[in-house]
């Protein structure tokens, strides 16, 4: 049987999964879960992960949540180029660095704007309080700012001269916001330069395809039923009002 990916692409995390998989033709088969229809909470899926997140991977009756124990489990079996994990002990440990400091450092905040300016408008019927949404956004502002001078500075990628899993897991997350109509390029020449080799290097056509969604994301908005969202408000009360 081939591995299934379980996977949403309006989420991070899937799409860079889902960006290595194709980007090194690993066989897979794309498993829908809707995050917006709450297929995440099904009984099927939950055998495949009990903690009810996506991405996750099922290989035979072997089964794995968090992209990149996930990516870095695909970099091996299927042997993919070096570059992406290297072997070489200054470049991974650089590659790490990002991924360590990712979880807390940007993830939350360029998904917080998402969820501020896309979905709790349409969840709630009302937008959150203004200094809410300022304090969200320099939180993004201040990671955006990381990026460039923490982990790029002057190198063309974040391990060095080539891609690898840290450039592929920041710039989805990097995107996140983008799908919110907010330009975080803008301004931001390094940040820009980055993002344009970093999707040369995937290749445009499999990039924008991962993207579009995102970047559409109001189609989707629009057609979401609320009531299939009860199980999101008091999270977002919690968060954000
Ligand atoms: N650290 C995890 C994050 C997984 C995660 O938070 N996934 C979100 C989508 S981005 C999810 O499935 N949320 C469903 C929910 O909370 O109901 C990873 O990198 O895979």
């Amino acid at each position: 049987m081939p591995l299934e990916l379980f996977l949403d692409l309006f989420s991070q995390p899937c799409r860079s999964v889902y960006i290595f998989a194709k980007k090194n033709n690993i066989p897979f088969d794309f498993k829908t879960i809707s995050l917006m229809e709450g297929h995440q909470y099904g009984e099927e899926f939950g055998k495949v992960n009990m903690m009810r997140k996506v991405p996750a991977i099922r290989d035979g009756d072997f089964c794995l949540a968090e992209s990149v124990a996930i990516m870095m489990y695909m970099a091996e079996k299927y042997k993919t180029p070096d570059y992406w994990y290297p072997a070489d002990l200054h470049k991974r440990a650089r590659v790490n660095e990002y991924l360590s400091w990712q979880h807390m450092g940007i993830r939350m905040h360029g998904s917080k704007m998402f969820w501020i300016n896309v979905l709790i408008p349409k969840i709630m019927g009302r937008g959150v309080p203004e200094e809410k949404k300022n304090a969200a956004m320099e939180e993004l502002n201040g990671s955006l700012k990381m990026i460039e001078e923490k982990f790029l500075q002057d190198r063309p990628f974040i391990a060095g001269d080539h891609i690898s899993l840290a450039d592929l897991v920041a710039i989805v997350e990097v995107y996140q916001p983008v799908g919110a109509c907010i330009d975080v390029f803008e301004g931001r020449p390094k940040l820009s330069a980055w993002r344009d080799r970093v999707r040369q290097e995937i290749g445009p056509e499999l990039f924008d395809e991962a993207h579009q969604g995102i970047l559409c994301c109001q189609e989707m908005v629009n057609s979401l039923d609320v009531n299939k969202m009860e199980a999101f408000k008091p999270r977002i009360v919690q968060m954000f009002f």
